[in-house]
């Protein structure tokens, strides 16, 4: 234990303001604080940019693009999908022209092999997982690539403990197996594909004993994967942040589209490629348009069309160039070209990587308004913090699932104080600053959404109700779709076929920060079962049972560094240091260390990590930093 008692968290019931940057936080009314928003949000018009939350409703995310679009003039939005999800959306749409993930939760119960990749569900994605059991109990195979053996991968036939970032070796080399078995599925390559020869060429190097000596998975293993997916009848590929969280996770994501595609194992029932989704919202976040490229109901902001067609239902002229990722923002503050940022749920000054260098950034903004359900550490440096209900169980609305499941959710408690729902916030701000937006309920705003989005056209309150949620693509009142995507790739009539799917060029490319002699270990961070994301949600609760942040080895190295649970030490990497209590875990190996980002108020592990991102999609590192651990002297490890 820390010593360090938790953080402890209340529900913000007031409106704060600041009255200078050297005044703490007051109490204020909602007239006092929303007329320092729109003062303040009026100055910064071209310098402008808004974070959505995808803990919210789909209303909510189509109202707050929709005041970034039309009050701000921008479309600099953005949401915490860049942190995870942008590389599976970025790969699913170079190959197939959309990003969703293909396949339904169904299809895990009904298909014959399941690859688990770079993914812990059993702790990150409960409810998925129980999917995934009942597919295990139907009889399908399981097989889990991570670098830890996870409790995920104690439910599998194979865990496939590769080296951190050496999953595109993994997948080239399960490619090359693939094809030199005899084993690639030429009808669907020829019908539905473009760029097989190249993709040959590309994979011929990673033989399997190359791709052992670079993951560190023996070749046996590598082959019987190759092997047992390609054999499959049906198989569904699953993938999270092993996979986005690195500077090249576009590419990534790429790589394992690549099997999908040499296998035929996408646009059949019980086939398919699943990104599972971070956030319970964040897969609607970006339907709803607030992402800086695409506006509701995937319209790219660059067809004119399309701008045309919002612009006109919106009374505005929309910006015909996209706008900046959360990434960018963050740079364009160090710019100085962004001014003004409109913060609503979430917590960045925890959650993004290299957090000395982003709370830096967000303090050199001339105005930053927080809209959240608690004091986070982000609303603590703001010069308005407005307090929202929650999401989830105070409002009214919609959310959207991995499998593009759209959702009710409803209002059972009143919010604590003068909590109000998002969507009132924004219509009340985009009032004070010249829109008269009149939504009379959630309802009224996700029927302007179905009038504009054609897959959503078709899922009325009604039809959610009757069919206990429907996935997109929906567009018709009368008909249930697929639960999959992309039947039209085994169209055998060409014209029906449409685009072809490309098979994705990509190299290997190792993280960015190596590991040396004086940063010797790699440090890879993610989740727990029984804590979320920066801890604003779930960090302050005090229980026996709370075991709070550590720096996890395995006995190896807790030997070799002359370590024990619960002894101190000080981590450090090229950005910084934090002091955490070691925890031993027999999950990883010599050389792998393991932080959460849960606890981040007591232990803000991202002091640690590396800023390095995703060029096509924004995302950080966040799975591969470098480190060395130190013990402290005695004198410092006896705490109050
Ligand atoms: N209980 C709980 N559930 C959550 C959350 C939470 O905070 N708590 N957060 C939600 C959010 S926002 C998200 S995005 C999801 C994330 O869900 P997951 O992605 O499943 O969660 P993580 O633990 O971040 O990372 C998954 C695994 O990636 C592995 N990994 C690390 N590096 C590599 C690598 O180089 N290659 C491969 N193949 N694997 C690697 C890690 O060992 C880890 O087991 O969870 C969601 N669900
Ligand atoms: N080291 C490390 N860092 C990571 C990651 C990692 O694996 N390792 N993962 C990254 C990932 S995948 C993600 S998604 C990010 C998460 O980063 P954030 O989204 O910044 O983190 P959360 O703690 O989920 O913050 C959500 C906020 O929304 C607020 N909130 C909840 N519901 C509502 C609502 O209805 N309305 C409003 N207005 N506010 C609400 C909560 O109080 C909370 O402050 O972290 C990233 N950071
Ligand atoms: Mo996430």
């Amino acid at each position: 234990m820390t010593g360090r008692g938790p953080k402890t968290y209340a529900r913000l019931t007031h409106p704060l303001i600041r009255d200078s940057r050297d005044q703490p936080l007051r109490q204020a009314t909602w007239d006092e604080a929303l007329t320092r928003v729109a003062e303040g949000l009026g100055r910064a018009r071209g310098a402008f940019g808004m974070f959505s939350c995808a803990r919210a409703t789909n209303e909510m995310n189509y109202v707050a693009q929709k005041f970034a679009r039309v009050v701000m003039g921008t479309n600099n939005v953005d949401s915490c999908n860049r942190a995870c999800h942008a590389p599976s959306a970025a790969g699913l749409s170079a190959a197939f022209g959309s990003g969703g993930g293909t396949s339904s939760y169904e299809e895990v119960e009904q298909t014959d092999l399941l690859v688990l990749w770079g993914s812990n569900a059993r702790l990150a994605h409960p409810v998925f997982f129980q999917h995934v059991l009942k597919g295990i109990r139907n009889g399908a195979r399981m097989y889990v690539v991570d670098p830890r053996r996870t409790s995920t991968a104690e439910w599998a036939e194979g865990w496939l403990g590769l080296n951190v970032g050496t999953d595109i070796p993994m997948a080239h080399a399960i490619g090359r197996e693939i094809i030199r078995a005899g084993l690639a599925n030429h009808t669907f390559i020829e019908r539905a594909t473009s760029g097989f020869d190249e993709y040959r060429r590309l994979v011929e190097p990673w033989t399997l004993s190359l791709a052992e000596k670079v993951t560190g998975v023996p070749a046996s293993a590598i082959r019987e994967l190759a092997h047992a997916y390609a054999r499959a009848e049906r198989a569904q590929l699953c993938w999270t942040l092993g996979i986005t969280e690195h500077h090249n996770g576009t590419d990534n994501v790429r790589a394992l589209i690549n099997l999908s595609l040499l296998t035929g194992h996408v646009g059949r029932y019980g086939s398919g490629l699943q990104p599972l989704c971070g956030q319970n919202n964040v897969q609607g976040g970006a339907d709803m348009g607030a992402v800086p490229n695409r506006l509701p109901g995937f319209r790219d902001v660059l067809d004119p069309q399309a701008r045309l067609t919002f612009g006109s239902a919106w009374d505005t002229v929309i910006e015909p160039h996209y706008g900046l990722n959360l990434t960018e923002m963050f740079e364009a503050m160090e710019e100085g070209t962004l001014r003004a940022v409109y913060c609503i749920g979430e917590n960045p000054a925890r959650s993004e990587a290299d957090s000395e260098r982003t709370r830096r950034r967000l303090r050199a903004l001339d105005f930053l308004v927080v809209q959240d359900i608690f004091l986070t550490k982000t609303a603590e440096s703001a010069d308005v913090v407005l307090p929202a209900a929650a999401g989830w169980a105070e409002t009214e609305g919609t959310t959207t699932n991995s499998e593009r499941r759209v959702q009710r959710v409803r209002a059972a408690v009143t919010p604590p104080g003068e909590a109000r729902d998002d969507i009132d916030i924004l219509c009340d701000l985009a009032g004070r600053l010249g829109h008269d937006w009149k939504y009379a309920d959630a309802e009224a705003v996700w029927n302007e959404l179905r009038s504009l989005s054609p897959d959503h056209h078709g899922m009325t309150y009604e039809r959610l109700e009757a069919h206990q949620g429907l996935q997109w693509p929906s567009p018709d009142i009368d008909r249930l779709e697929p639960t999959y995507l992309h039947g039209r790739l085994w169209a055998s009539d060409p014209a029906e076929r449409g685009r072809r799917a490309p098979f994705g060029l990509v190299q290997h490319d190792p993280p960015v920060d190596l590991t040396d002699e004086e940063y010797p270990i790699r440090l890879t961070t993610g989740r727990r079962l029984d804590s979320y994301n920066s801890g604003a949600q779930s960090g302050g609760y005090a229980s026996p049972l709370r075991r709070g942040e550590s720096i996890e080895l395995c006995p190896e190295d807790a030997e070799h560094y002359g370590v024990v649970v619960g002894e101190e030490v000080q981590v450090s990497s090229r950005r910084g240091s934090v002091v955490a209590p070691v925890w031993v875990d027999t999950a990883l190996r010599p050389g792998l260390a393991f932080m959460t980002l849960h606890f981040a108020d007591e232990v803000d592990t991202n002091r640690l990590t590396i800023g390095a991102s995703c060029p096509i999609a924004g995302t950080a590192e966040f799975k591969a930093s470098a480190i060395r651990i130190e013990k402290l002297p005695v004198a410092t490890v006896v705490r109050g």
